[in-house]
């Protein structure tokens, strides 16, 4: 049988500094995930087989991360159903507005699900797919909750701390 995984793909070595938030957060929850260097551009085959046979092996989301004239999240989208979540990487002159517009600008019937340019987005992602996968895990469900609810409680009490910080000025 089949165990549910992540795939986090990425054109090249040079995302991984951006993509270590999303790897970051599919630990935090416990989710198997597989990552890759491959490229829409530079590997096309390579991609387009790694994709088919993920899909076989079980991979329930693919998050896909480029730079530049970045097509690797279109390109997945075109060969699989599974929900495919884009990561703009914020590299070159264009710092990651080229990026964006490729991978958000997609043709209907193949959406992309994208995120915000560089590590935010990365973060987001590793949320993302973590609340795709939760619909049908009850128990990821309630860690999905309870993280952001700590992560409510971080916000409070910084504030908790600047109340007091401004009540001894
Ligand atoms: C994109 O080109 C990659 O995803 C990367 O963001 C960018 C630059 O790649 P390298 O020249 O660093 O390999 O395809």
């Amino acid at each position: 049988m089949s165990k549910p995984f992540v795939a986090v793909l990425m054109g090249s070595d040079s995302d991984l500094p951006t993509m270590q938030a999303t790897l970051d957060v599919l630990k935090t929850f416990d989710i198997q995930f597989e990552a890759k260097v491959t490229s829409a551009h530079r590997t096309p085959a390579a991609t387009h087989a790694y994709v088919t046979d993920a899909e076989a092996r079980g991979c329930k989301v693919f998050i896909c991360a480029a730079g530049l004239a970045a097509h690797l999240a279109g390109a997945v989208a075109g060969i699989t159903t599974r929900p495919v979540i884009g990561v703009p990487v914020d590299c070159g002159p264009l710092q990651g507005h080229d990026a964006l517009l490729s991978t958000v600008m997609m043709p209907g019937g193949v959406p992309v699900a994208t995120v915000a340019i560089g590590s935010a987005g990365a973060k987001n992602a590793g949320y993302l797919a973590a609340q795709m996968l939760a619909v049908g895990d009850d128990v990821l469900a309630q860690r999905v909750k309870e993280e952001r609810a700590s992560s409510a409680e971080a916000v409070q009490a910084k504030d908790a701390k600047l109340q007091e910080k401004l009540a001894n000025v």
